[in-house]
């Protein structure tokens, strides 16, 4: 007999997707309702590949609702998986533990009767008889889950496909938290077929040796620029011997990617316009009807350095123009990142003597400054008291991220521009002035 059981993680429904929604005119419904479109064609794959079970690692809900329409959102989508006779299991992360949650829905059961979400009090494990499959899990109960969980999951059944489904950061890091922590060969050593984690919203298999897959499906649908390339959920075929492989399948209605151009060999910046143009040209043939948001990165030793700094705003006015007339309803913009370069043979002792070099001198020596980020916080510190919370973020996303060395040399680099290409202008009118 053989099976098919559908994993996916981290559907975050309903979570806002960064920086975007704030702009005038970007495509704010179909943005704002990318997850759930996400968990619609999840649902709608789940029937069409026929499969047998649907497994959901944590993180549903991005956080409590605002409205029940969230909630009624996935009651909607797993009602359509009930009807179509396939059972559903949901484990609560760290964004939907149990004391988070303050609201909540009836929702529908199972087809033999059993609930959707796994119990937070204790791991379970639950048997789908006709189908030769048990899954063992367990839900987080509040956000900050430091405990073990897999090591309080039952032994395998024999004879039995055995699933875990965990939502764990296993080892942990800064970015994805000590949640849950466990490693792989303590996963391994369990003794199960198939490991369904959640957490991690980048695909990844940690399979250890000859042991069971050990699988982040990642998100369904990617919320910023550090979500990139295709998202979806995997399907695993379990065969009459319990063994299995699987596949990807991607679920994402909008895909976020970074397009660098180098601006090396450029000469004006309407070459910078063509190359996006080109690079639009081609990423739609395979966008598959999807939104594309590409955050244009530009690098190189240019002459245009200066230039392509000054001039940011108007660039991205026209980038986005681009987007729009080319993207044929299928491109927005996201951002412009300048990270180009002065030339370095550029011929310094000519172009700076007497004040410029100075000042030249100045801006570039601040950057091995080491006080420099502290400076630079106390000069902030007025503003940042007066931005809301989420225009300030935090930690890897913050607004100001002085502690970056890498944000704070590309500010030198864009206040230099800036401040030179000035003082060229300034000279440069009193040259011409002072020939006529
Ligand atoms: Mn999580």
């Amino acid at each position: 007999m053989t099976r098919k059981i559908l994993h996916a993680a981290d559907i975050h429904l309903d979570s806002p997707l960064q920086k975007l929604d704030r702009y005038d005119h970007a495509p704010v419904q179909r943005i704002r309702s990318a997850t759930r479109a996400a968990l619609r064609n999840l649902t709608e794959l789940a029937i069409s590949e026929n499969v047998d079970l649907v497994v959901i690692a944590g993180d549903l809900y991005d956080g409590d609702w605002t409205d029940q329409n969230t909630g009624l959102a996935f009651v909607e989508q797993a009602s359509t998986l009930v009807r179509a006779g396939i059972p559903m299991l949901v484990i609560r992360g760290n964004h939907d533990a149990a004391n988070l949650m303050t609201s909540s829905l009836p929702l529908p059961s199972n087809p033999d009767g059993s609930e959707i979400f796994l119990s937070h009090d204790a791991a379970e494990s639950r048997f789908f008889e006709p189908l030769g499959i048990v899954v063992h899990g367990m839900s987080f109960r509040s956000r900050a889950e430091k405990r073990n969980l897999a090591a309080k999951y039952p032994d395998p059944v024999s004879g039995l496909f055995n699933l875990g489904l965990l939502h764990t950061g296993l080892e942990g890091d800064s970015v994805h938290g000590n949640y849950a922590p466990c490693t792989a060969a303590q996963l391994t050593d369990k003794g199960y077929d198939y490991w369904a984690l959640g957490h991690i919203h980048t695909r990844a298999d940690l399979k250890i040796g000859d042991g069971p897959p050990i699988v982040f499906s990642g998100n369904i649908q990617g919320r910023h620029i550090r979500e990139q390339g295709e998202k979806g959920c995997v399907i695993i075929d379990v065969d009459s011997k319990n063994q299995c492989e699987y596949q990807f399948h991607s679920l994402d209605v909008l895909r976020w990617f970074e397009c660098q151009i180098d601006v090396t060999a450029m000469t004006q910046q309407d070459e910078v316009l063509d190359s996006y143009q080109d690079w639009i040209t081609e990423r739609l043939e395979t966008a598959d009807g999807r939104l594309l948001i590409p955050r244009v990165r530009l690098i190189g030793e240019s002459p245009l350095h200066m230039k392509l700094h000054q001039n940011q705003a108007n660039l991205v006015a026209d980038l986005q123009a681009i987007s729009v007339a080319h993207g044929a309803g299928e491109v927005w913009l996201e951002d412009l990142r300048v990270r180009t370069t002065a030339p370095t043979n550029r011929s310094v002792s000519v172009d700076l003597e007497g004040p410029m070099e100075s000042l030249n001198h100045v801006l570039r020596s601040l950057g091995d400054d080491e006080d420099l980020p502290e400076i630079i916080t106390s000069e902030l510190e007025g503003l940042m008291k007066k931005l809301p919370k989420e225009l300030r973020g935090s930690d890897d996303d913050a607004a100001f991220p002085v502690d970056d060395k890498q944000w704070m040399s590309q500010l030198l680099e864009s206040a230099t521009a800036d401040v030179m290409a000035r003082m060229d202008a300034a000279a440069d009118g009193h040259t011409s002035e002072a020939k006529r």
